[in-house]
């Protein structure tokens, strides 16, 4: 790659961590203004409505002609294929409902805060994801013995801390045939819009956003591990300079629809006395939910969220509802949290799980609230 150094040295500096008062600058900006989160208001829905849904793009969205795309499967298997749309469409397909989650959210209230995009807990959405399930196709190419990785590749090109890339992301073999993963050509029974990854992404329930592939042109299934930037560099869990975890599925997360009404600028939620129903969603990308616990005094004491029952059509990929009457007698300030429990046992942490890169923190949701007389 040929840069003016200047150009060099700032892109390949390696992701920087704010000073303690550093303020948000117009790169977090650029990006934040890019990348959209979910208003939490629209928690109320069981599908996210379109262009609600949270986006989150690391470089341009590629413009891809659906005529002339087609998919490439290579590497460590016995037929090499090549599909178009049509071809892709004709084999059986499956619908299921996803929560999607960026492993970032939650990022820009760390302290120190990692630079990045910021996301503040608004990087989620819920979607109705149609399409062919990986393995089938998998399967037709015939993966041979001695596979171990699967690697997906994007449309979109990019540079990232010096590092020039088409986006690429990789699932071991067995997360990548365990008949969940698909090959999604329709969100919400519609064609996948562009931002979302039309005409093809990767739909990989339960894992973070990072693995849902878009733009999807090439599948290759490998007998070394990937070594790609997304799967070795970015998306671990580390506190310095040491290769760290990488990160994997979703942590449980429990969201509020604030209640009451904003104030425009500070977002405090104004709130009359007398009975409120707080309600909200809670996932995991581990194990379904199986508790959702709401302080009403700022995390001094907690009590039991009724959680929907579960909707056996809805499958085990989606976000459950939650609700929990809120009777306000004292005027004044408070903070509403909220937190959820997995059937393994994963809690959300109170204080936050800090890492270099701001991934994977499912610190419980803070809402400020002004109770009026
Ligand atoms: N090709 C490609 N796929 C991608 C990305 C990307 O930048 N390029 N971003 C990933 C990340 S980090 C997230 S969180 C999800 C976001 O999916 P969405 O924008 O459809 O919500 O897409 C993932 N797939
Ligand atoms: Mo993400």
């Amino acid at each position: 790659m040929t840069q003016p150094s200047s150009v060099q040295n700032s892109i390949s500096a390696p992701a920087r961590i704010a000073d303690a008062d550093e303020a948000l600058s117009l790169d977090e900006l650029q990006l934040a203004a890019r990348n959209h989160g979910m208003p939490l208001e629209a928690l109320q829905y069981d599908v996210t409505p379109p262009g609600l849904h949270y986006l989150l793009v690391h470089y341009d969205i590629p413009f891809v002609d659906p005529a002339t795309w087609r998919l490439a499967v290579t590497g460590h298997v016995a037929r090499e294929l090549t599909l178009d749309l049509a071809a892709l469409r004709s084999m059986p397909r499956q619908t299921r409902r996803v929560t999607f989650e960026c492993a970032g959210n939650g990022r820009a209230r760390l302290s120190p805060r990692p630079i990045s995009q910021p996301w503040l807990t608004e990087a989620v959405g819920t979607a109705e994801w149609t399409g062919v399930p990986l393995a089938a196709v998998l399967a037709e190419a015939g993966v041979l013995p001695g596979a171990v990785d699967v690697a997906f590749t994007g449309a979109d090109h990019g540079v990232e801390r010096g590092v020039e890339q088409d986006y690429a992301r990789s699932l071991h073999l067995s997360d990548a045939v365990d008949g969940e993963v698909l090959l999604a050509d329709e969100m919400n029974r519609a064609p996948l819009p562009p931002q979302h990854g039309a005409p093809v992404r990767l739909v990989a329930p339960g894992w973070y956003g990072m693995a849902q592939v878009k733009w999807l042109q090439r599948i290759t299934v490998m007998d070394r591990p990937f070594d790609g930037f997304q799967n070795v560099t970015a998306y671990r869990l580390k506190k310095g300079d040491e290769a760290g975890d990488p990160v994997t599925r979703i942590l449980p997360r429990a969201l509020m629809v604030p209640p009451g009404f904003p104030d425009f600028m500070s977002r405090i939620r104004i709130v009359d006395r007398g009975r409120h129903t707080l309600r909200g969603r809670a996932w995991s990308g581990w194990a379904p939910i199986t508790r959702v616990e709401v302080s009403t005094d700022s995390g001094a004491s907690w009590g039991d969220a009724e959680l929907d029952p579960a909707d056996p059509g809805v499958g085990r990929w989606a976000w459950r509802k939650w609700s929990l009457d809120w009777d306000v007698a004292a005027e004044g300030r408070t903070e509403l949290l909220c937190r959820a429990t997995d059937e393994l046992g994963h809690v959300q942490p109170v204080d936050q799980p800090w890492n270099r890169q701001g991934m994977a923190n499912n610190m419980v949701q803070r809402i400020p609230v002004f109770v009026r007389s």
